[in-house]
């Protein structure tokens, strides 16, 4: 924070006059929800922040370091500073005491007044005289120029004047109130509500020391009662955000700056987490939707990272550019800035418009961790690692399978060279065969029916997925083929991939192997890619594996399949017996060693073939027995990237 010197540098003397009246609070009390937002609990609550601001903004200005609130029996409310004290001399044009003029007018409180006010508290900014129309009573006492000063007010009509009820050696305001009940829905003050957010002002207004006292609630004999004190804000914050994780640097990175009237408060830590936790703040208001203040801060910590890590040397070895979000990995940050007159935006205001902040709060912060990585070479590195490795792993995922929809996109769902594809464009009648291997491929080419039946030949062993991560499997030849042919593509919702299969091209996805051990192999890994890659596919019923005969069983010109040993003895004893020595007996080790007659009777003609539909829990089991096969489980992420990170090859 600034030096209280400095902030008041330009503060010209306040007097009665600079107060600016505007409106009467009849407006208020027949619109509440326009200037408090609701008559909810949230409402009932925001009566004690539009309080506490002005305190607040006492404390900004160097005034007040104590605020002490107190929760009454019958739920009404005090909030005492110990700031200047509300000014009680003559309002020259109104000719009314100040005291007045700020309790009653709406608006007034000084803070429409550049010069008075450098920086205001409330987002809302409707100030004390909306919380005194909305009281049923209210009371102002000020102690200031060691008097006491008194008012009394209703609905936000003075109920007496103001009047000097004492002498005093304390400075500041006390404002009692209790809220209206024939406004409110509900008058319950929730102990935790104001807790939270008394923590929250603690930590950004270091030094300030905030007391909240229920004196509904006894604990061992007193009221219950809460302190809540910061002396090292923000940095302090972040560490109580963080509390539950790891920190990866000493302490954490703390900014101050102050430009243009702007004041710049960021505290930042990296921790071993995935996640990004960037809080921001304008004048000690919450913005839940960012804004230029955060556009600022996410500019400056990807500039000067990224500056670093190339100057460095660190990302010499990718093959691929670090994004944004690369370095906030693992990030928790706090951005707080004062602005003097915040605009805000957006569906709830939550968010700051003010351009000129981007800029400002990018310097500032830009400066600050430009050096810190020059003095800290060994947390610099730390930092560079987890940033390299967090592009690793987003990169891998996201690139690979973007590149596989991309290219579906630039070649206008060109198709792959190797795909047959079938004359009909009715997904409803046509079939895709996988076939393993090239020659069995051309023989499947040859003896379908081209009008509906496509041809992809497939290296089946390719598809070992249980090795390869995510981003791995859509580098593969193999891979892109099956989703451009196929049609589908893996979007993201919500952080969840869902296979789009609008524009699947065939309703019958027919895997076809050879039907020996290694073939049964190969279509457990086949079923395996899509039981993890196109689930939907699997559960919609469009998966099928084709049953190729094992045996071909001959005499003379009678010729027979048979799918198994059974059937083989079976045909064998139609033949004549299984001593008749002109019974010819093939075994078929492969599909290839059938002629495409043979494969187009045997399996490929829907009249005769039989097709095995896949269900979920097949491919479930194919999953199970593929884990199985391949040794360990699935290993985790990190664990993967830290392995083949090691090995210095990044293009993994
Ligand atoms: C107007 C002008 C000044 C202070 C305040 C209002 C003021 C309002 C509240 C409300 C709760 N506590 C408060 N403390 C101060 C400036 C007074 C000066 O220049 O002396």
């Amino acid at each position: 924070m600034a030096e209280d010197k400095d902030k008041n540098k330009n503060k010209g003397n306040y007097s009665a006059n600079n107060i600016q009246a505007l409106e009467g609070l009849e407006a208020v009390r027949m619109r509440p929800g326009m200037y408090i937002g609701s008559t909810d609990a949230k409402g009932l609550h925001h009566l004690v922040w539009e309080v506490i601001d002005n305190s607040i903004d006492e404390h900004l200005a160097g005034h007040c370091d104590t605020i002490t609130t107190i929760i009454h029996k019958d739920n009404s409310i005090t909030v005492r500073d110990n700031g200047r004290g509300i000014p009680t001399g003559m309002h020259e044009k109104l000719q009314k005491s100040a005291l007045e003029v700020v309790m009653t007018v709406l608006h007034a409180g000084g803070k429409f007044d550049k010069d008075t006010y450098k920086v205001s508290g409330g987002l809302h900014g409707v100030g004390v005289s909306c919380v005194n129309a909305l009281s049923g009573y209210l009371k102002a006492e000020v102690h200031r120029e060691g008097k006491i000063y008194t008012q009394t007010y209703s609905e936000g009509i003075p109920t007496s004047k103001v009047e000097q009820v004492g002498t005093t050696e304390d400075r500041g305001t006390i404002i009692s109130f209790k809220p209206d009940a024939t406004i409110f829905e509900s008058l319950e003050y929730r102990f935790e509500t104001l807790e939270n957010r008394f923590k929250e002002l603690s930590f950004l207004n270091k030094g300030l020391t905030l007391t909240l006292e229920d004196e509904r609630v006894q604990e061992e004999g007193k009221n219950k009662k809460k302190t809540f004190h910061s002396e090292g804000g923000l940095k302090e914050f972040v560490k109580y955000i963080d509390s539950a994780r790891t920190p990866i640097l000493d302490e954490p990175i703390h900014v101050t700056g102050k430009e243009e009237n702007v004041e710049v408060e960021v505290a930042m830590q990296y921790n071993t987490s995935y996640s990004e936790n960037i809080y921001s703040f304008v004048n000690n208001i919450s913005t839940k939707e960012g804004g230029t203040h955060v556009s600022g801060f996410r500019r400056a910590v990807n500039r000067v990272f990224a500056k670093y890590g190339e100057d460095n040397g660190f990302f010499s070895k990718l093959k691929f550019k670090i994004a944004g979000e690369d370095f906030r990995e693992g990030l928790t940050a706090i951005v707080s800035v004062k602005v003097p007159e915040p605009q805000f935006k957006g569906q709830t205001k939550g968010e700051l418009g003010n351009s000129e902040v981007t800029g400002i709060v990018s310097r500032a912060v830009g400066d600050v961790i430009t050096y810190f990585l020059e003095e800290n070479k060994a947390l610099a590195k730390r930092i560079m690692e987890k940033v390299i490795l967090a592009a690793t792993a987003r990169h891998a995922a996201r690139k690979a399978r973007e590149m596989v929809q991309r290219k579906n996109v630039m070649t206008g769902g060109g198709l792959p060279g190797k795909l047959s594809d079938c004359s009909s464009k009715d997904p409803a009648e046509s079939e895709i065969f996988l076939v393993e291997g090239d020659s069995a491929g051309g023989t499947a080419k040859q003896g379908r029916d081209r009008h509906f039946q496509a041809i992809l030949p497939l290296r089946g062993k390719i598809l070992n997925v249980e090795k390869a991560m995510e981003h791995k499997i859509y580098e593969k030849e193999e891979i892109k083929n099956m989703f451009t042919a196929l049609g589908v593509s893996i979007e993201e919702k919500d952080g969840q991939r869902i296979l789009n299969t609008e524009k699947l091209r065939y309703d019958k996805i027919v895997i076809m192997c050879d039907a020996d051990v290694d073939g049964s192999h190969i279509s457990t890994l086949i079923l395996t890619f899509f039981f993890r890659y196109m689930k939907e596919l699997v559960e919609n019923g469009n998966i099928y594996i084709a049953a190729p005969p094992l045996y071909q069983v001959k005499k003379g010109k009678q010729s027979k399949y048979a799918w198994n040993d059974e059937e083989r003895l079976a045909i064998m004893e139609e033949f004549g017996g299984k001593d008749d020595t002109s019974i010819k007996i093939q075994r078929y080790k492969g599909l290839g060693e059938m002629n495409a007659d043979q494969l187009w009777e045997t399996t490929m003609n829907p009249e005769f073939r039989t097709l095995h539909q896949i269900s979920i829990t097949d491919a479930l089991e194919a999953d199970h027995v593929f884990s199985m096969l391949m040794g360990d489980e699935v290993p985790p992420r990190r664990a993967f990237i830290e392995e083949n990170a090691k090995y210095a090859n990044i293009d993994i």
